[in-house]
C-alpha cells in the first residue's frame, strides 16, 4: 500500500517491475505499464521541464494500455505473447513505418530503451559519491543509452532538463523512501528486478530481430 494521501514513493514503482516476471520468465505487460505510470508520476514531480521528457512516455504507455484493454487483449498479456501475435499476423512494420497504427513491438521497444536509461541512472545514483552531481549522472547514463536513438534537438532539450535536477541527496529524498541510506539500500534491492526485466526483453527482441524497428 502506498503511504498517506498524495504521498509517493519510488519503492512501490520499482516493486511493479519485480512483479513483472513470471516463473516461466515471461514479462507481464500489466505490471510493466503500471511501473511506467509510476515512473511518469515521478518525472512530473521533478518539475515542468520534465513534462517534455514524460510526454512521449505517456503517449507510449497509452498506446499499450489500449492494446491491453482492446479486443485482442489476451494477446497482450505478456511481451512474449504480444511478439508472437503481432509477428504471426504481420502487424509489425519492419523496414519503415506505414500508415497503420503503431505496433506494440515498436512501442515497447521505445519504453525498453528508456528503461535502460533509468537503470543506468539509478545505478549511478546508488553508487555515486554524496557530492556527485545528479545532472552529470543523468547525462552520462542518457548518453550511454537512449541518446543514440534521439535526434540532436531532442538530445539538446533533454540535456537542458537534466541541468535542473536537484543534488544527489535531495533527489534521494524526493524518492520518498526514507533516509538517503535507506533510499540507497532500496535501490540496491530493486535494481536487479529492473535489470532482469530489461535483460529478458532485450533477449526476446534480439531473438526476433526487433531491436531496430522503425
Ligand atoms: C530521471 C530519469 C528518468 C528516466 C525516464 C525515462 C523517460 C523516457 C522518455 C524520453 C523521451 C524523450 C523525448 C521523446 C523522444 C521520442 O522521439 C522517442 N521516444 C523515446 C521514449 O525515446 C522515440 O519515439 P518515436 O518518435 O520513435 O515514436
Amino acid at each position: 500500500m502506498a503511504a498517506g494521501q498524495g504521498a509517493f514513493s519510488l519503492r512501490e514503482v520499482l516493486a511493479a517491475f519485480q512483479t513483472c516476471v513470471t516463473e516461466r520468465r515471461e514479462v507481464l505487460l500489466g505490471p510493466y505499464l503500471s511501473g511506467w505510470r509510476g515512473l511518469i508520476r515521478f518525472l512530473h514531480s521533478l518539475g515542468a521541464i520534465f513534462s517534455f521528457v514524460s510526454k512521449d512516455a505517456v503517449a507510449k504507455v497509452q498506446i499499450m494500455e489500449n492494446y491491453c484493454r482492446g479486443e485482442q487483449r489476451e494477446k497482450y498479456v505478456s511481451l512474449q505473447s504480444m511478439v508472437e501475435y503481432e509477428l504471426a499476423n504481420g502487424l509489425v512494420d519492419i523496414q519503415k513505418r506505414s500508415g497503420r497504427p503503431d505496433s506494440g513491438c515498436r512501442t515497447v521497444l521505445r519504453l525498453h530503451r528508456a528503461l535502460r536509461w533509468l537503470q543506468l541512472f539509478l545505478e549511478g545514483l546508488r553508487t555515486g559519491r554524496e557530492d556527485s552531481r545528479t545532472s552529470v549522472i543523468c547525462t552520462d547514463s542518457y548518453n550511454a543509452s537512449l541518446a543514440t536513438y534521439h535526434p540532436w534537438v531532442v538530445r539538446k532539450a533533454a540535456t537542458v532538463a537534466f541541468c535542473t535536477l536537484p543534488s544527489r541527496n535531495a533527489f534521494l529524498e524526493i524518492m520518498n523512501v526514507g533516509t538517503t541510506e535507506e533510499a540507497v539500500t532500496m535501490l540496491g534491492e530493486a535494481l536487479p528486478y529492473i535489470c532482469d526485466v530489461y535483460g529478458i526483453t532485450q533477449e526476446l527482441f534480439a531473438r526476433h530481430k526487433l531491436l531496430d524497428l522503425p
